[in-house]
């Protein structure tokens, strides 16, 4: 038997009303309904190969074998495709980045993306983008998102309603001069994963359920902004977003500080070039120490600027709306 391959692009995800918390852990299903846009050209290129005689999966990240937990998760995905594909072959994936994985922006979004859209391609599964949201989201939520192009909401889930699965909002042209400027703050210690951060939200922050009832409020205004175009809209409702989501990842026990000075400074810089200079720009963060601003692209070198001579920041990089899934072989 010759060997069959399929090779399936995805890029990351910026969540401009966020994902933190599960209604169903097993089925993992958000608490809440999360809105993102997806970014070019932050890419994952994953290519899998069904070899015959193969034992067990393999998975390369780079040109280096993966963690053993994380070809395990990888693995799970090939498993769900192969138990509805009626398949026992075990595969070889390979999938690389095009921007750094220290750069704040999740790879586990593109990557268990780009996974999702291969493996069901490769297994011989039907082109179905709902079926493929839902394999991602299985294994990260945020990876559910990714595999559409464009503006992007994830619902929140009913434990044991394993049916969901992103929702196109807005294809990329809706609004193509968006843009996000990513400030990288210093690199520091591990932070707690967000996987982990939310599982401590959820088990210990007494402001929980505060925030999975007024998730859908901020959800519809940055739904608003979006459908409108109005930064004036999406702006303040991305902000109470992330601001809330850090709030309740701090009234954990213990607390989960996600920030460091430079991510402080990086917020202060974004305030000031709106108040005192009149740029509307609006800031956001996930769970980790870099600040990412969201601006129009006539504003982009400007924003750039003010956030690479922010005391701390590194680096900056610039991600536009962009495309979900593309098999490219
Ligand atoms: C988001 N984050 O909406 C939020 C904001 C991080 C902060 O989705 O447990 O890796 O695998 O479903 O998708 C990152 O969480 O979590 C995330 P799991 P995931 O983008």
């Amino acid at each position: 038997m010759s060997e069959t391959t399929a090779t399936v692009r995805a890029r990351a995800n910026i969540a401009l009303a966020k994902y933190w918390g599960k209604s169903d852990a097993a089925l993992n299903l958000p608490a809440v309904p999360s809105l993102s846009v997806t970014l070019e050209p932050m890419i994952t290129e994953t290519t899998i190969t069904l070899v015959p005689g193969l034992a067990h999966d393999e998975f390369l990240l780079g040109s280096a074998p993966a963690a053993p937990e994380e070809t395990a998760r990888v693995a799970r995905v090939l498993g769900e495709v192969r138990a509805e594909a009626g398949s026992a072959l075990r595969a070889r994936v390979r999938s690389t980045n095009s921007f750094p994985t220290a750069s704040g922006l999740a790879s586990s979004a593109s990557g268990f993306a780009a996974l999702a859209g291969a493996a069901r391609a490769v297994y011989g599964l039907p082109d179905d983008l709902r079926r493929a949201s839902i394999l991602a989201r299985r294994a990260s939520a945020s990876a559910a998102r990714s595999v559409l192009g464009g503006f992007v909401e994830l619902p929140a889930g009913r434990p044991g309603d394993d049916d969901v699965a992103a929702i196109p909002l807005h294809p990329p042209e809706h609004w193509p001069t968006l843009r996000l400027v990513v400030a990288v703050v210093s690199e520091g210690r591990k932070d707690v994963g967000s996987r982990d951060g939310m599982g401590l939200s959820q088990r210990t922050s007494p402001y929980f359920a505060a925030w999975v009832e007024g998730a859908p409020r901020i959800a519809a205004e940055v739904r608003r902004g979006l459908a409108e175009q109005n930064l004036d809209v999406l702006g303040p409702a991305l902000e109470h977003s992330f601001a809330a989501m850090h709030a309740l990842a701090l009234s954990t026990s213990p607390p989960t500080l996600y920030w460091q000075p430079a991510s402080v400074a990086a917020l202060r810089t974004v305030q000031r070039l709106r108040d005192t200079e009149g740029v509307p720009v609006f800031a956001t963060m996930d769970a980790g120490p870099h600040v990412k601003a969201v601006c129009e692209a006539a504003d982009e070198e400007r924003v750039a600027a003010a956030l690479a001579a922010s005391p701390g920041v590194l680096r900056t990089l610039v991600a536009r709306p962009g495309p979900g899934l593309e098999r490219v072989g």
